[in-house]
This record gives C-alpha cells, sequence and structure tokens, in this order.
C-alpha cells in the first residue's frame, strides 16, 4: 500500500499546525504510526484517500455517519439549504424541525438548546446543573470522554488525574458503591453525575445490568441531577438512544454527531423547569455565532428522517453482531485473546480475555497486538479508529459483502497477530 502523498501532505502540516493535525486522536501515534492516512473523499460505507487506497470504514467521522458518507438524502438537503443561505443569526425553521424530531425521538427532553459540538453541549449541561441545584461539584467515571473542556477531562483518558480544584470527582464505571461513597462524601454539595450511559471512549464498555438505573435512585436520593452524555450513542445504539434501550429517564441529555449528519453540532436537553434556567429566561448564560446552524440542522433532519425507519436499526444491529461474532470465531480459533464489546452499531475488539467492564480492565488490552492488527488491517483496506481505546461504528451502507470482506480480511490479520505470540 502506497501512502507516499499522506506522508508527504503530513510533514507540510506539521509546519503549520501543531503536531500536524487539530486534533490528536486523528495521529496514528497510539498505533505507533509516524503519518495518519489523509482522505480525498467518502462514499456509503467507503473512504479514498489521497494516494488512492480505498478503505471500508468502521470510524465514520467519529461517529455522526450512520448513514455512511455523502448519503444522496443528505447531500441533496444541504445543496437546498447552501442555496437559501449557510447562516443568518436568526432563529430558524430548522432549528425548530429538528428540536421536534429531537423531542419526539427522547422523550425525557422537553426542551433543548443547540450548540456546535459535543464539547459545548456538555460544557452548557454542567453550567445548567450548577444554575439549576446552586450546587458546583460533579461526579464523573473514570474512563468516559464528555470532550475538551478543562475541568469535564479530568478522569478521562486525556487527563487521567483528578482535578485539584475537586470540582469534578471521580467514580469506577460499573459500580455504584463509588459514587455513592462520593454522594455521602459530600452530602448536598453534588450538582449532578454525568456519565456515557454506553462508555464509548474507552473503547466499548456497556452498562452492566442496573447501573443505570441505580445512578437514577442515587441521584434522587440526593437531589442531584443525572446527566446523559449521548453525543455518542444518541440515535446511534436506538432512536432513542441509550435512554430508550436502557428504559432510564435522565434530567438533562447533551446530544451531537448524528443529529447534526456530519456538519458541526450538539445539544443539551431536558425538563422544562431545568431549562428556563437558561438566558435570557433564566440566568445561565449560552450563545454561539453558529449555534442552531440551518446547514447543520439540514443534515440532521435528513439524517433523522432516514433514520426513524426501526428496519435501520435492526439492520444494523444485526450485521455488527454478525461482524463481531465471525472476528471472534476467527479469533478462537487462532488462540487470540480477543474480548468484543458490542452495543447496537458500537463495538471494540479488546485484545484480552475480558470481561471489559470498567477502565482497570480496558488497560489490560494488549495495545500492542491491537496496533499491529490495525496496520494489518489497513493493508486490506479496513479503517478501524488509530487507537484500542476508541469505538468503532457501523453504518446503514455497510452491506453484508462489505461485513464479509472485513472478516475475511480479520482472520488474515489476526493470523499475523497469533504469530506474533508464538
Ligand atoms: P465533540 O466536541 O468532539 O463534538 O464531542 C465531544 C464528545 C462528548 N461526549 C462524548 C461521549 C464523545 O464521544 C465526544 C467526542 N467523541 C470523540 C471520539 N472519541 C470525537 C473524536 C475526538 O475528538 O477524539
Amino acid at each position: 500500500m502506497k501512502t507516499f502523498h499522506s506522508q508527504e501532505l503530513f510533514e507540510q502540516e506539521q509546519a503549520h499546525i501543531p503536531a500536524g493535525t487539530s486534533n490528536p486522536a486523528r495521529t496514528f501515534r497510539q498505533v505507533g504510526g509516524r503519518s495518519p492516512i489523509f482522505m480525498r473523499q467518502g462514499k456509503g460505507a467507503y473512504l479514498h484517500d489521497v494516494d488512492g487506497n480505498s478503505y471500508i470504514d468502521y470510524v465514520l467521522a467519529w461517529g455522526p455517519l450512520i448513514l455512511g458518507h455523502t448519503h444522496p438524502q443528505v447531500v441533496a438537503s444541504l445543496h437546498a439549504q447552501i442555496e437559501r443561505g449557510t447562516s443568518f443569526g436568526t432563529p430558524t425553521e430548522q432549528e425548530l424541525t429538528l428540536a421536534q424530531m429531537i423531542k419526539k425521538a427522547l422523550p425525557s427532553i422537553k426542551m433543548l438548546r443547540f450548540v456546535n459540538s459535543g464539547t459545548e453541549a456538555t460544557m452548557a449541561a454542567m453550567e445548567l446543573a450548577k444554575v439549576h441545584t446552586r450546587r458546583e461539584r460533579f461526579i464523573k467515571f473514570k474512563g468516559c470522554y464528555h470532550g475538551w473542556y478543562g475541568p469535564l477531562l479530568t478522569g478521562s483518558p486525556y487527563r487521567p488525574i483528578e482535578n485539584s480544584s475537586g470540582q469534578v470527582l471521580i467514580a469506577e464505571y460499573n459500580d455504584l458503591e463509588s459514587v455513592d461513597e462520593l454522594l455521602r462524601s459530600y452530602k448536598g454539595e453534588i450538582a449532578g453525575v454525568i456519565v456515557e450511559p454506553v462508555a464509548g471512549n474507552m473503547g466499548v464498555v456497556p452498562p452492566a445490568d442496573g447501573f443505570l438505573k441505580g445512578l437514577r435512585d442515587l441521584c434522587d436520593a440526593n437531589e442531584s441531577l443525572l446527566i446523559f452524555d449521548e453525543v455518542m450513542t444518541g440515535f446511534r445504539v436506538a432512536y432513542g438512544g441509550a435512554q430508550e434501550r436502557f428504559s432510564v429517564t435522565p434530567d438533562i441529555t447533551c446530544l451531537g454527531k448524528i443529529i447534526g449528519g456530519g456538519l458541526p453540532i450538539g445539544a443539551y436537553g431536558g425538563r422544562e423547569d431545568i431549562m428556563e434556567s437558561v438566558a435570557p429566561s433564566g440566568s445561565m448564560y449560552q450563545g454561539g455565532t453558529y449555534s442552531g446552524n440551518p446547514l447543520s440542522a439540514a443534515a440532521g433532519i435528513a439524517t433523522l428522517h432516514l433514520l426513524e425507519n426501526p428496519s435501520m436499526y435492526e439492520q444494523l444491529e444485526h450485521r455488527t453482531k454478525s461482524l463481531c461474532k465471525s472476528i471472534k470465531a476467527h479469533a478462537n480459533e487462532l488462540d487470540v485473546p480477543l474480548c468484543i464489546n458490542q452495543v447496537g452499531a458500537m463495538f471494540c475488539m479488546f485484545f484480552q480475555d475480558g470481561p471489559v467492564t470498567n477502565l482497570g480492565t480496558v488497560q489490560l488490552s494488549d495495545t500492542k497486538a491491537f496496533a499491529r492488527f490495525f496496520w494489518e488491517m489497513l493493508e486490506r483496506g479496513v479503517y478501524l479508529p488509530p487507537s484500542q481505546f476508541e469505538a468503532s461504528h457501523l453504518s446503514v451502507m455497510h452491506t453484508s459483502d462489505d461485513i464479509e470482506r472485513t472478516s475475511q480480511a480479520a482472520r488474515e490479520a489476526l493470523r499475523v497477530v497469533a504469530d506474533l505470540h508464538s
């Protein structure tokens, strides 16, 4: 596989952009690579790079592209909106329509506000919870990521230590006892508990039975708000997100990714009495030149319209399951320790026996084996997230043929990994 042009562009980019990237997750450093691949075009389940290589894409722009790249209906909706205008700095019909669609899908959201990224959504949710509860502290979970806003980076893969102010306290994912302990130690001080209802930023870690419901009960008992960060899981693990799939109702929900159909967006919403704290009705200020941008809303509306059909999620689940099952079977046959966690169209292959239930167990994975697997898959035209600790995603454009090709590639790649072990 030739990647000469990618390498050349990366060399150039490093002179202008620190580390040659706008986002550290995009470099291939975590898999020991010197240069990421520069993509030129996406179509359906496929990405095409600047050197002419093609890949079946399981990154999907880190989650938003559940309909695959350049879906004709999304493109048509964008074209129509571009003709009308890209930004007005006024309320628009598009943001209204998208808000209505989101509320219908997630009934816990009675009112919502749009922002420009998942990071802004969680940041706003935090400010809102502070104003609403008149409390300052939060509990989050080790290994969960809620965007790059300072306090919430605490305890994430990118800033594992506790922050010195103690504003954000860290509990163990899937461990209600650790949450209860913090709530007791800081009685009456916790504004909210923020959680990825399916953790997708330490690989994929599903909530244990009763974990989310337990959080709901603990928050109720302590008059703290339960904040679901559904930036990744919203419209991904079910049309109504993880809250539908696991039947637990949060007070505030954060969204992003899929609701923008591939364009920048974020949203946060919840009960009316909470959302009324947002200015100008209330005192929590949130603005944004592009918040509620009609172009992002147009792509989001087209995307959600297509996803309204439940068979989309049945097909996604079926294909993702069958891919995971066949890769696991290859690993078993080749004696490669592999634990695959999968929820809906999110999955992660951990190079270890498992089970993987929290950051501690995630970290038992053999990252060297993953790195080798990643490069072998890339060589065979399969683009996986370049880190053991990121979620892979399927789109509705991944055909059973793509799944079969990926499974065959995985078999060959796992054979190389097995040879390393022997
Ligand atoms: P953005 O600001 O990147 O739109 O969203 C932040 C965010 C918030 N919450 C969750 C649960 C998320 O997954 C994210 C962003 N996800 C990452 C995937 N690891 C995006 C890619 C990256 O920036 O690394």
